[in-house]
């Protein structure tokens, strides 16, 4: 009786010790994470269209892009220094495409289109991480 009861004990803590490590590894990975949400965004003639909400510096976000116009787009996303932080591939009219950043530091973010001469015609926005 007295070995039963020990080995109930050890299987009954051993997923507690799981979730906790899984916790700590979820708040504590600075980049390459999990993205916590996904933002969508539409790109169109020439513009991008969506609503980012509040994103902190450390947060890890999936950006889904859909092509809501008639030439091809894509999404690239700038840090303040103008390093890229991630890039769709050209998406064609009607289809999506999604990338992953995070956003390490708060400050001014970019997002653009570079597709010939979208970047000039004005698609492009910002993002603030605070
Ligand atoms: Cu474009």
């Amino acid at each position: 009786m007295l070995r039963i009861a020990i080995a109930v004990i050890v299987f009954a803590i051993a997923p507690l010790s799981l979730a906790s490590c899984g916790g700590d590894d979820a708040s504590g990975t600075p980049a390459g994470g999990q993205p916590s949400r996904t933002i969508d965004i539409t790109a169109t003639e020439y513009a991008f269209n969506g609503d980012p909400g509040t994103i902190a510096a450390g947060d890890t976000v999936e950006f889904s892009v859909e092509n809501v116009g008639v030439l091809d787009h894509l999404l690239e996303v700038l840090s303040s220094e103008g390093r890229s932080l991630g890039r769709t591939q050209r998406i064609s009219a009607g289809n999506t495409d999604s990338i992953v950043v995070t956003f390490e530091t708060a400050g001014t973010y970019r997002l653009i289109c570079d597709v010939d001469d979208h970047l000039s015609r004005g698609q492009t926005a910002t993002i603030t991480v605070g």
